[in-house]
C-alpha cells in the first residue's frame, strides 16, 4: 500500500514518515558512530588509482588531521577552511579533520579558475586551503587574495620545503596535539556556495544540526531499504562531486554511517568508470541524469558491466521517464530487479526534502518521491500566492530542521529565500498527487544546471557587462540533450560594434570554467526585455531561445 501524506491545514502537507529525534552530536560524531563495528571494511577507495582506506584508517587520519590543523597550522574554532579537492579517500580525511577542529569549511569544484575560487574564497574569509599538486598555482593565487592566511595544505606533496606549505602527509605522521573544542551542533561547519534563485553564488550557513538532521531523515526506517542492514558490505560506485552537497552529505555521509564501501574516481572518464563498474562489482550507483543518459546510451556500457547494480539513485536536476526505460533496456533487467530512485533537495536543504522510498509503486516513477520525515511542503499559486491542492502546479515551499541557518554576510538573500514562518522558497515548480508524491515541472528562478552543476546566469552576465562594447545582456539556459541546459548568451551591442560570437565566448570561457562557457551560444538582440522594475523577463528570452 502506498503511504499516504497527511494534509495537515491550509494545504501544507506533512510527511508520511514522521518525525526524526534531534539529538546534539555533530556531524563527524554521528557519520561514524559505529565505526567499530566494521574498522577493518574498506571505507574510501580511489577507483583510478587503488588507494583505500578502512575505517579504522580513516576514522584515526581524521582524528590526527583535526590536531594538526589546530595544533600546527594554529586554525581556531570558527575559522574557515577552502578544499579545492576532487573525490579522493583525502577529501575525506581533510573535511572531517576540519569540522572536528571546530573549522568551518567551503570547497570549490578544482576545476574552476582562480577568479572564481577567488571570489569564493574572499567571500568565505579562508584562512587556509588545501588541495593537490594539479591545483597548487590556483591555489597559490588565491592565497594572495586572502588575509592573515595561514598556510596550505599539499595533498600527495612534501612538506615545509616552502615556508607556508605543509604536505599532509607529514602533518599526519608528526604527533601534533591540539586542545580540540568543544562543539555545539548549531555551530556552522559548512559553507557551500548556491546562488539560490537570484544572482551571485552565495555561502550557505549549514549547522552540525542541519546535516546530522537530514542524514536521519534519509535512513528511517521502511523509507530505505537499509532498515537493518547496515555493515552488509555494499559497494557504492558515486561520480557525483564531494564538494557539492549530494556529493558530500547525500551521498559519502550517508553510506560511510552504513559502514558502506565507496569508490569514487576524481575525474570521469567513460574508461574509467567502466573498469569499475568491472572491478568493483558496485550494488548501488549514485548518478546525475547525465550520467544516467551516459550508462543508458554509451555504446561501450554493456549490460554486463550492470549486472551487480540493484539500486540506482538519480538527482540534482530533472530527469526523463524516457531515460530510465532506456536504462532498463540497457541492462535488460525488469524494474523488479533493479531499483530506480529519485531524490530532490537544494544546497540550501542540507540537501534532501524529497525522495522516492524503497518501496514505491513503479505508477509513480518520475516522480522525485514523497517529503522525507519531519518535512512539510506547500505548493503556491505563481500568480498571487494561494497555496494549491493536488495537481495543481505552482511553487514549492518546504520547511524541516534540515534548512540552512542562512547565506553567509548576507541578510536580504536569507530574508528573501527563507520567509518568517521558514518556509525555503526553492524557486521550483512543482505539483503533488493526491499520495503526497511530488513532481517538479519547472523552475521559476534563473540558475541554469548544467549536468547537474550549478550555473549563475549573474555570474556570466557581469563578465559580459565588464566588455567595453556590451549595452546589455541577459543569460539563460537553453534545453540540451545531454546537459540538460546550457547558457545561451542575448546581448546588445553598443553601435558600432563589430564584437563576435566568439569574442564574447572567448571572455567568459577565460574566466568561468568549463560547464559555464556559452555552449548555448550567442544571439544579438535589439533591446533585452525587462519588466518596470528593471528586471530581465527570462521566460521570453528561453521562448526565443528555443525557437532559435
Ligand atoms: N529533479 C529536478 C530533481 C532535482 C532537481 C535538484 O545544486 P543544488 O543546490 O542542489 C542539488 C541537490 C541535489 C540532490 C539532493 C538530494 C538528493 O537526494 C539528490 O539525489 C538523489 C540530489 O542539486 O541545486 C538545487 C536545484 O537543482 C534542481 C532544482 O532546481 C533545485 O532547486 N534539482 N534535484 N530530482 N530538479
Amino acid at each position: 500500500a502506498i503511504k499516504t501524506a497527511t494534509v495537515i491545514e491550509h494545504n501544507v502537507l506533512s510527511s508520511p514518515w514522521g518525525e526524526i529525534t534531534i539529538g546534539n552530536e555533530t556531524l563527524t560524531q554521528h557519520v561514524f558512530q559505529d565505526v567499530e563495528r566494521w574498522s577493518d571494511a574498506p571505507c574510501v577507495t580511489c577507483g583510478a588509482s587503488g588507494r583505500s582506506y578502512d575505517y579504522g584508517m580513516m576514522r584515526m587520519l581524521i582524528d590526527r588531521c583535526a590536531n594538526a590543523l589546530a595544533g600546527h597550522l594554529k586554525l581556531t574554532p570558527g575559522e574557515r577552511i577552502g578544499l579545492i579537492l576532487p573525490n579522493l579517500p583525502e577529501f575525506v580525511v581533510l573535511i572531517h579533520g576540519a569540522m572536528q577542529a571546530g573549522l568551518v569549511v567551503t570547497f570549490a569544484n578544482p576545476l574552476y579558475t582562480a577568479d572564481e575560487v577567488g571570489r569564493q574564497f574572499s567571500d568565505c574569509g579562508v584562512k587556509a586551503i588545501a588541495t593537490i599538486e594539479m591545483f597548487m598555482p590556483v591555489a597559490e593565487k588565491v592565497s594572495k587574495m586572502l588575509k592573515d592566511y595561514k598556510g596550505t595544505i599539499w595533498v600527495g606533496g612534501d612538506d615545509d620545503k616552502v615556508k607556508g606549505i605543509y604536505g599532509l602527509k607529514s602533518l599526519l605522521m608528526a604527533d601534533h596535539k591540539a586542545d580540540l573544542p568543544t562543539l555545539n551542533c548549531d555551530d556552522v561547519c559548512l559553507v557551500p556556495y548556491s546562488s539560490g534563485t537570484t544572482g551571485l553564488p552565495k555561502g550557505v550557513m549549514l549547522t552540525h544540526k542541519n546535516l546530522v538532521c537530514n542524514l536521519k531523515q534519509v535512513q528511517v526506517p521502511k523509507m530505505m531499504k537499509y532498515e537493518g542492514e547496515k555493515g552488509k558490505g555494499d559497494v557504492i560506485l558515486t561520480v557525483p562531486p564531494f564538494f557539492h552537497i549530494y556529493g558530500f552529505n547525500g551521498i559519502l555521509n550517508y553510506n560511510l554511517i552504513l559502514g558502506y564501501h565507496l569508490v569514487s574516481i576524481p575525474k570521469f572518464t567513460p574508461e574509467d568508470y567502466i573498469n569499475c563498474l568491472i572491478e568493483y562489482q558496485p550494488t548501488t550507483l549514485f548518478v546525475v541524469p547525465s550520467l544516467l543518459a551516459f550508462l543508458a546510451t554509451h555504446p561501450s556500457v554493456k549490460k554486463e558491466h550492470l549486472q551487480s547494480v540493484e539500486t540506482i539513485m538519480v538527482g540534482a536536476a530533472p530527469t526523463t521517464d524516457s531515460m530510465l526505460e532506456k536504462f532498463l533496456i540497457k541492462c535488460e533487467k525488469s524494474k523488479d530487479q533493479i531499483k530506480l530512485l529519485q531524490g530532490y533537495g537544494m544546497t540550501e536543504s542540507s540537501p534532501v526534502t524529497l525522495m522516492t522510498p524503497y518501496s514505491y509503486p513503479y505508477s509513480k516513477v518520475g516522480s522525485v518521491g514523497q517529503l522525507v520525515p519531519s518535512t512539510q511542503a506547500r505548493v503556491t499559486s505563481l500568480t498571487d500566492g494561494t497555496p494549491l491542492g493536488p495537481h495543481h502546479s505552482g511553487e514549492l515551499l518546504l520547511r524541516g530542521p534540515q534548512v540552512m541557518k542562512g547565506y553567509w554576510n548576507n541578510e536580504k538573500a536569507t530574508a528573501e529565500t527563507v520567509d518568517s514562518e521558514g518556509w525555503l522558497h526553492t524557486g521550483d515548480v512543482a505539483y503533488y498527487d493526491e499520495d503526497g508524491y511530488f513532481y517538479i515541472v519547472d523552475r521559476t528562478k534563473e540558475l541554469i544546471k548544467v549536468k547537474g552543476n550549478q550555473v549563475s546566469p549573474t555570474e556570466i552576465e557581469s563578465i559580459i557587462m565588464e566588455m567595453p562594447e556590451i549595452a546589455d545582456v541577459a543569460v539563460v539556459g537553453i534545453p540540451d540533450a545531454l546537459a540538460g541546459e546550457v547558457p545561451r548568451a542575448f546581448v546588445v551591442l553598443k553601435p558600432g560594434s563589430k564584437l563576435t560570437e566568439k569574442n564574447i565566448y572567448d571572455v567568459v570561457a577565460q574566466k568561468l570554467t568549463k560547464y559555464k562557457h556559452l555552449e548555448g551560444g550567442v544571439v544579438f538582440v535589439e533591446a533585452i526585455p525587462r519588466n518596470v522594475a528593471g528586471k530581465i523577463l527570462r521566460n521570453e528570452l528561453k521562448v526565443l531561445g528555443r525557437k532559435k
